[in-house]
């Protein structure tokens, strides 16, 4: 990952996405993954985003097409700006990609505060996703096999092989043994509808006013998948009162009005309806491997070193997290 920059960096980009000035900078809350940056200039508030590596400029591209699509069709997604030669996306010199948008009125949330405000959100992503799904677009910048599980799934099983005999598996066996004995018990069929899909429902990534979601944010996790998914994630992080660090505390109140507001908006056929409990139960125990497979590989979540000692320390943490929740809903 690109280290941070300066701020005085981004002013520059800035430019580059044609914001002039008086341009301010201040760095906004991140996911585990991005750098994000609010910036005031003449024309209004924006956001300015360095994306991890992962992420690439067909990334953006879909990211530009997708959501203008759907603000076509009245929902609340961003607008993303595009650099003086039109692309909605910035290569620095040193090679970091960058992306800016029009930022959006609301306040964003690390947790779901109230069954209303599950609700809500559910209902825009039920929204966001029957809209899409007459969108005839492939995808060109996913991040290869993301949540495509049984790849994860064969990746993951390497993971623990090549560290047989090791201390760093012998402090994990019982959780390693559990991943590989539950996820092929989870795995979605493969015959069910694909279309555009967000790929990151995390509650962190809508904005509200008061108990209303009011805009749907990122777009950088685009895919072609069946929407399962989004609902999936979306259970799994805002169902969880402890958030990703803590011991999980599953709150049924939050999980049958995100479930309602959902069904309400999105276009499921039964046999989808029906699987929404699986994709849950799938998306935890997959962020449980996920993690897990890192804690092993040490290269790519982002990790909080006020509270942990290391990358590791913090994605054995997530991952026990992960699977507490899996254990209190299966
Ligand atoms: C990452 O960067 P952020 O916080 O938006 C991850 C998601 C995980 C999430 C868990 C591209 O999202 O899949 O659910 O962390 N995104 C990527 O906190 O790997
Ligand atoms: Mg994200």
């Amino acid at each position: 990952m690109v280290g941070i920059i300066s701020n005085m960096n981004v002013d520059v980009i800035a430019t580059e996405f044609g914001l002039t000035g008086p341009v301010t900078v201040e760095p906004a809350p991140s996911g585990l993954i991005h750098k994000t940056f609010f910036v005031n200039a003449a024309d209004g508030e924006f956001v300015l985003q360095q994306l991890h590596e992962i992420v690439r400029p067909e990334t953006c591209e879909d990211a530009a097409v997708i959501t203008k699509y759907a603000r076509e069709r009245a929902v609340p997604v961003p607008e993303f700006l595009l650099t003086r030669d039109g692309r909605p996306w910035y290569r620095a010199e040193h090679g970091s990609l960058w992306r800016a948008m029009k930022r959006l009125p609301g306040e964003s949330r690390d947790a779901v505060r109230s069954p209303d405000e599950a609700h809500s959100a559910a209902a825009l992503l039920g929204q966001f996703h029957a809209v899409v799904k007459t969108c005839a677009y492939e995808c060109r910048g996913a991040i290869p096999h993301f949540h495509d599980t049984p790849h994860i799934f064969e990746q993951f099983k390497k993971v623990v092989a090549v560290h047989e005999g090791s201390e760093l598996l012998a402090r994990v066996r019982d959780d390693a043994a559990f991943v590989l004995q539950e996820v092929p018990k989870q795995l979605l069929p493969s015959t069910l509808p694909r279309q555009i899909v967000h790929g990151d429902l995390k509650i962190s990534n809508f904005l509200f006013e008061g108990p209303a979601a009011t805009a749907l944010l990122d777009f950088d996790t685009c895919m072609n998948h069946t929407p399962l998914v989004d609902i999936g994630d979306a259970l799994r992080s805002w169902c969880n009162a402890a958030g990703e660090d803590g011991e999980a505390a599953f709150d049924r109140a939050i999980y049958d009005a995100a479930v309602e507001g959902y069904c309400s908006r999105a276009a499921l056929s039964e046999e989808e309806r029906a699987l929404i409990p699986q994709a849950f139960r799938l998306l935890t125990i997959e962020l449980a491997m996920r993690f897990l497979k890192d804690y092993f590989d040490d290269v790519y979540f982002g990790w909080n070193a006020e509270k942990f000692s290391s990358r590791r320390e913090h994605n054995l943490a997530r991952t026990r997290g992960q699977l507490g929740l899996y254990r209190a809903i299966i």
